[in-house]
């Protein structure tokens, strides 16, 4: 037997052990981190037809949307919720879209009242030290079935920097992937089977834009995309919003909020 022949016996081997026990062989450079799908907090409110509960992992996706009760639209198939960051300078891209990350360091999390309460405040920075992302979430009233996201960026670089920020969600409406139609507006975009979810600018004054993408595109998607035709036939697709920060100075702050509500 051939020295190569045996490196590929020996590899095969591997593969079969490393996966016996549990053991990715060649791991995915962007697979997500337990941290990025995991319900580390979980939010429960009202009861009966007021019922509605999230979860938020330690990176802040949101990967659980239920409203009403037993009507899941999000923990669905692979779990898509996050963030996409677009450096315009450096032409770099880092995101955490639950089931895909790249670029973002490890969460420094505050969250004075413990687990599973509000404010929570999770904060990033990117492997190359250029940006810092903030997000803190918040419920203002709990009858109303929405979150709100404030996301603060912050440049850590010497060098002024223009900057794509975006939220991002895979809606699948009612515990199904297919059968969603999804729509847009100037600062909405939003899915709807029998019931539905949205997502909304409320930074009006920072420029911004709404996509519906074929479900679902790469996760450095975003900066350049350009939304499907709306209204779409009941399938499946994603919700993008997408905020154009413009250029930010060395040190300098931009913050924009989000909101998901159901419907
Ligand atoms: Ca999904
Ligand atoms: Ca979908
Ligand atoms: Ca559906």
């Amino acid at each position: 037997m051939r020295r190569t022949e045996c490196i590929a016996m020996w590899c095969a081997m591997a593969v079969v052990v490393l996966a016996s026990h549990g053991t990715t062989w060649a791991a995915d450079p962007n697979a997500p981190s337990e941290q990025s799908i995991t319900c580390d907090n979980v939010y429960n409110f009202g009861a009966g037809a007021t019922a509605w509960s999230i979860c938020i992992s330690r990176h802040g996706n949101v990967i659980s949307m239920i409203c009403p009760g037993g009507q899941e639209h999000v923990r669905i198939g692979t779990f898509r919720e996050g963030y996409i960051l677009r450096d315009n300078f450096a032409g770099t891209t880092f995101w955490d879209t639950g089931a895909s990350e790249a670029g973002f360091g490890a969460p420094v999390i505050v969250q004075p009242n413990g687990a599973n309460t509000f404010p929570l405040t999770i904060c990033r920075v990117t492997t190359d030290g250029n940006w810092r992302l903030c997000t803190q979430a918040f419920v203002k009233n709990n009858a109303e079935k929405e979150v709100k996201f404030t996301m603060r960026l912050t440049n850590l670089s010497g060098l002024a920097r223009s900057a794509n920020l975006c939220r991002y969600a895979d809606f699948d409406v009612d515990n199904t992937v297919p059968g969603d139609i999804f729509d847009r507006s100037t600062d909405s975009v939003w899915a709807r089977e029998r019931n539905g979810m949205k997502l909304s600018a409320l930074s009006y004054t920072v420029p911004h834009r709404t996509i519906v993408g074929r479900c679902c595109g790469g996760d450095d998607a975003c900066s350049n995309e350009v939304s499907v035709a709306t209204p779409t036939a009941a399938g499946d697709f994603d919700a993008k919003l997408q905020y154009l920060l413009g250029v930010i100075g060395s040190g300098i702050s931009r913050v924009v909020t989000v909101k998901y509500e159901c419907l």
